[in-house]
């Protein structure tokens, strides 16, 4: 093993306890969300640390070099963290709740839902810095959080594979025919925060 795949190993280990905190602080805080609520507005929550693979067909794709300060400067979504919502409403409301919350340091927030990406990706994105408590001090790492609906999330998982299965650029006609159903997710998103304003007017009434 060289020196840049025992750093990378030794910084995996890190992102891992970092994405532990990470996931222990959301938890808490959409716990207390559903409980205030009164509702079951997060369907889940998928955590991941990057894979060594993906981590370098990353940096070759974006021409950096596999060194450790390549990775900690440019790969900005080492650790993940997905929030799958019922509502619209509620992804607003969570990302809200993050960014608001004084425990937790917010480095950027990108809104792919008023200002979808060109293939038609839609989701919230903030990300955040991790500390991280070791012998020799403390360490903060980023992390990426990413908040959407589940049709949002089902559209992202299609055009995951999709892509996967296409290491060359994608068809046109897939592209187009993918940004077209993301405009008919977009819709059935809208329908469905309308059907649950009316249901929550008739348990209101009761
Ligand atoms: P994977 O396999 O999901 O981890 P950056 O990471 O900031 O340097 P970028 O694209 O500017 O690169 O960051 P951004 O916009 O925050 O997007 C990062 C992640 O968002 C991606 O990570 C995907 O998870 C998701 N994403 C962005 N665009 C698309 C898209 O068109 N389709 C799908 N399905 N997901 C998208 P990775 O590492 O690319 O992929």
């Amino acid at each position: 093993m060289n020196k840049e795949e025992k750093q990378l190993d030794e910084y995996i280990i890190k992102c891992e306890y970092a994405l532990e905190m990470l996931h222990t602080q959301l938890d808490i805080l959409i716990k207390e969300y559903q409980i205030r609520n009164k509702i079951n507005a997060i369907e889940h929550v998928k955590t991941r640390v990057k894979s060594k693979d993906s981590i370098m067909k990353k940096l070759e794709k974006k021409g950096y070099n596999n060194t450790i300060e390549d990775i900690k400067n440019h790969i900005h979504d080492l650790i993940g963290v997905r929030i799958v919502c019922s509502f619209l409403s509620d992804v607003y409301e969570i990302a809200n709740l993050i960014e608001s919350n004084s425990n937790i340091k917010v480095l950027t927030k990108k809104d792919y839902i008023k200002n979808p990406k060109e293939s038609g990706y839609t989701s919230y994105h903030i990300n955040v810095l991790v500390p991280i408590y070791l012998s020799n001090g403390v360490e903060e790492i980023e992390a990426e959080i990413q908040i959407r609906t589940m049709a949002m999330d089902f559209w992202a998982a299609l055009d995951h594979k999709i892509q996967y299965k296409f290491p060359m650029e994608l068809p046109l006609e897939i592209e187009k025919e993918m940004y077209n159903c993301s405009l008919d997710i977009k819709e059935l998103d809208r329908q469905m925060l309308t059907l649950n304003e009316i249901v929550s007017k008739y348990l209101d009434k009761k």
